[in-house]
């Protein structure tokens, strides 16, 4: 593993979440209320599986994989989708390819300057956000 993303983190900043949650199709209401929250991002490792979960008052998202096995992805609490997922590293960044129904689907999670970044992919919208270390 080049660097441990390994750890709790707390979001810092958020652009254009709005924008990816228009890409997955998620309705008006749902989405004033997403924008609200401050996510925190757990990240562990089980043996040789990842376990990623993301964590907010309003809904919490875990799931679980292995880095070069294609999995099924139930975005369950998100947009309800299946995906095939498959994540690996390339180079200094975790990358996950969601395919299913929405085109250009998936993220990608790297450390900068002791900041956790992630940048979710969804059709034409980009949304990025930073995370610090909970200490
Ligand atoms: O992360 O997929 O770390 O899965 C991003 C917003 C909001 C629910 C959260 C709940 C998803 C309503 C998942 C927020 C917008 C809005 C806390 C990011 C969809 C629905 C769960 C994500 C990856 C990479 C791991």
């Amino acid at each position: 593993m080049p660097v441990s993303l390994c750890g709790t983190w707390d979001m810092v900043n958020s652009v254009n979440l709005d924008g990816y949650m228009i890409g997955l199709g998620i309705s008006l209401y749902t989405r004033k209320i997403a924008l609200k929250l401050k996510h925190r991002k757990v990240i562990e490792k089980v043996g040789d599986r990842y376990v990623v979960k993301t964590l907010s008052t309003f809904r919490n998202y875990t799931f679980s994989f292995r880095v070069n096995e294609e999995f099924e992805e139930f975005t369950k609490g998100l947009d309800d989708r299946h995906c095939k997922s498959l994540v690996t590293w390339e180079g200094n960044k975790l990358v996950c390819i969601q395919k299913g129904e929405k085109k250009n689907r998936g993220w990608a999670h790297w450390m900068e300057d002791d900041k956790l970044h992630l940048e979710l992919y969804c059709e034409d919208q980009v949304c990025k956000q930073v995370f610090k270390r909970v200490v």
